[in-house]
């Protein structure tokens, strides 16, 4: 039974077991690769994983090259070196990787190492752990011939320091930009990365969505991915990469799988979310979606070989 028909039929009263409920199972897109990743600086990350794809790398190889490409960017503010410290100054970086076998690896809270999606990558690799945080996720890297860096730009300290004179509370939008990348390489297979040194001066210690998995990003071969940006802790309570993955595999599209996440989360705010939270998603047959709260919302799609940017209003906008 497809999924409209039985909301049909369960609105109607029916009582339709659920055993009767066939998950939707998208096509295969193959020869194709497909890659989505958010905010404007996902165009250059989209490039740079093209290139490991051409190099015949794989999916998870791909995500992790666009994803340290947005790291080694001093000039943003968000990710990696250069990053917004937190409120006492400190560079904290969270990211996690996912592959199209269902594994995955993160890091959170980490400091001073310059590629924490290579450092979740190993941690997926070569421990039997997921994820590793602060002190002893940096002793990990450093083990495995990470080198220790200082991440806090000039500029970013002046910024800092101008902050503490103010001591202006941030809205989480004004300075929110994880990059999160989806890749599907030719043979189909999805995997994906997210980086960030997450919200400016927030607490020392805070870890937002974007190491979680199901929050910030989730795979699932056979259906698809999803990868969020915006304020993680709202992220975190809807457990919303997750939510978007299961959504496709009733028969949402992606972009309708997005929409219904995120209404998930103006329900719970009354409406009104002072806030912004982003969804990518990718199916497997390589149809891809977004969608955003407020304001508009940027991302980049690599596709039959052309990489645009796509900008699109937030719901509320409407
Ligand atoms: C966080 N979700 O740390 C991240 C930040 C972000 O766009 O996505 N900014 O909450």
């Amino acid at each position: 039974m497809k999924r409209r028909e039985f909301i049909k039929l369960a609105s109607a009263g029916v009582i339709v077991p659920s055993s009767a409920f066939v998950e939707s199972s998208p096509k295969l897109n193959k020869n194709d690769p497909v890659i989505l990743s958010t905010w404007s600086f996902g165009l250059p990350a989209n490039e740079a994983a093209k290139k490991i794809l051409d190099k015949g790398g794989n999916a998870m190889d791909a995500a992790e090259e666009g994803a340290r490409l947005t790291e080694a960017d001093v000039t943003n503010n968000s990710v990696g070196i250069g990053g917004l410290p937190d409120e006492d100054g400190f560079v904290t970086l969270d990211s996690c990787v996912m592959d199209y076998t269902g594994n995955c690896g993160s890091v959170a809270f980490l400091q001073d190492i310059l590629h924490p999606v290579s450092v979740a990558r190993k941690v997926m690799e070569e421990t039997k752990h997921v994820m590793l945080v602060g002190k002893g996720a940096k002793k990990f890297a450093l083990s495995k011939g990470f080198k220790e860096k200082n991440l806090l730009t000039s500029k970013s300290k002046e910024e800092w320091e101008k902050w503490q004179k103010e001591q202006r509370e941030m809205t989480p939008h004004e300075t929110h930009d994880t990059i999160s990348i989806i890749v599907q390489d030719k043979n189909g297979d999805i995997a994906g990365a997210c980086t960030t040194s997450g919200w400016a001066y927030k607490m020392h210690g805070r870890v937002g969505d974007s190491p979680l998995i199901g929050a910030g990003l989730f795979v699932d071969n056979e259906i698809g991915a999803a990868a969020a940006t915006g304020l993680g802790e709202e992220v975190i309570k809807t457990n919303g990469s997750f939510l978007v993955v299961e959504l496709m595999r009733q028969g949402y599209d992606p972009k309708a799988a997005c929409e219904e996440a995120l209404k998930r989360v103006i329900k719970k705010h009354d409406g009104n979310p002072d806030f912004q939270i982003g969804y990518v998603a990718m199916r497997k047959d390589g149809e891809v979606g977004s969608a955003a709260l407020k304001w508009t919302f940027d991302y980049a799609l690599l596709k039959k070989g052309k990489n645009k940017l796509f900008t699109i209003n937030g719901m509320l906008n409407k």
